[in-house]
């Protein structure tokens, strides 16, 4: 398709509560969305970029001057363009995987939407409804924390996982584990411990946890090989997998035995898919992440999550998770699961008068500006 125009924008959806990591605390969420359109069809992405770069090191403000100086220009040069070729028309623009995620993701989702093809079939996925599970933040209490996992089990979210940190971790664990016995639990850390910390982490073992995500920081691939040895709970990598190279790397290594895949952090779904299949191919299990999407991205990643090898449960939970209101059609988990979208595309579209109500600011790129 050859694109047209490109209309970015920031949009900010209230919290139903704040959602604490090691990283910091979140309120609201504010995301960046990104609609092309061509003469016969149009698209939407949305950037997982969060507003400050305490995850990665890319952030919203930085996502959205990076498209519209570098990345659009690319595509707006290159006439017709597919979604297979985005990937490799951006390469020469060094890192910026989530913003060129959100670009990939506009393009296949309007190139899905023409063909009347779901997002699902294109990349490979093979059920009609994955389990969902939920990502639990840091409380100022147990006894908080334990409300908070008892309403989400009632709810039926059939997997728990619980944010870490030193100081938040064991005994947080263990009061789970003593109130609602064998659940199927894990834990994930953003990367908030050192090599150092490895007696501490091995206390996790006697929990017989399904994983610990990401224990140490992103770029200690080696270090997480050290930890792994030593911990007989599986040790899974987030931030350390920004791409295929770095997946098989960390496989090759020893440093994962299981990856949380995240389109957004690898530079879109195809390169997921490409992860999904070595992982896959090497016997390491993998399950998808979320970065609190709306419903734009939380659809498009309950379809990546449909692939075959995602054999554990995702973060991939209903729209009221996180918002009393989403700017599309709700998520809906019901009995654990979540339907993968069928309609062409991402299978998810903006609610108008909803998106009028949560935008905070607007612009559209022109082909011939
Ligand atoms: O590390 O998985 C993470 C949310 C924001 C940034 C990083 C992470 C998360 C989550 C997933 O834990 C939350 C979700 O979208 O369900
Ligand atoms: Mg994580």
């Amino acid at each position: 398709m050859q694109i047209e125009a490109v209309e970015l924008r920031t949009v900010s959806l209230q919290l139903k509560s704040p959602f604490r990591t090691s990283f910091g605390t979140e309120h609201v969420k504010d995301a960046l969305l990104i609609r092309v359109a061509a003469d016969d069809c149009e698209g939407w992405g949305e950037c997982v970029a969060s507003a400050e770069p305490l995850y990665s090191s890319e952030y919203l403000a930085g996502a959205m001057d990076v498209m519209r100086s570098f990345l659009l220009p690319i595509l707006f040069a290159s006439g017709d363009v597919a979604a297979a070729d985005v990937g490799r028309l951006l390469a020469p623009v060094k890192g910026h995987r989530m913003a060129k995620a959100a670009v990939e993701m506009a393009v296949l989702d309007a190139e899905l939407r023409r063909s009347g093809t779901s997002l699902a079939r294109r990349l490979g996925g093979v059920v009609d409804r994955v389990p969902s599970g939920v990502s639990v933040g840091i409380m100022d209490s147990v006894p908080e924390l334990l409300d908070a996992v008892g309403d989400y089990l009632d709810q039926g979210y059939v997997r728990i996982k619980l944010k870490i940190q030193p100081g938040w971790d064991v005994d947080a664990v263990r009061a789970v584990r003593e109130r609602f016995g064998d659940i199927p639990l894990q834990v994930d850390a953003n990367a908030a411990y050192r090599l150092s910390d490895a007696r501490q982490l091995c206390r996790l073992d006697a929990f017989e946890l399904l994983l610990v995500e990401q224990p140490l920081a992103e770029e200690d691939l080696r270090q997480h090989a050290e930890l792994a040895k030593l911990m007989t709970t599986p040790v899974c990598l987030d931030e350390s997998i920004v791409s295929a190279s770095a997946a098989a790397d960390a496989i090759s290594l020893g440093a994962c035995r299981v990856i949380n895949i995240k389109a957004g952090r690898v530079g879109g779904y195809l390169e997921a898919v490409r992860i999904h299949d070595l992982a896959v191919a090497s016997g390491v299990a993998v399950w998808c992440g979320g970065m609190v999407e709306t419903g734009l991205g939380r659809a498009a990643n309950i379809a990546l999550a449909s692939l075959p090898g995602f054999t554990l449960p995702g973060d991939v939970s209903g729209s009221d998770r996180f918002f009393a209101e989403d700017l599309t059609e709700p998520v809906v988990m019901r009995g654990g699961y979540v339907d993968v979208p069928t309609g062409p595309g991402i299978g998810a579209t903006p609610l108008d008068a909803a998106m009028k109500r949560m935008t905070t600011a607007k612009s559209t790129v022109s082909r011939h500006d």
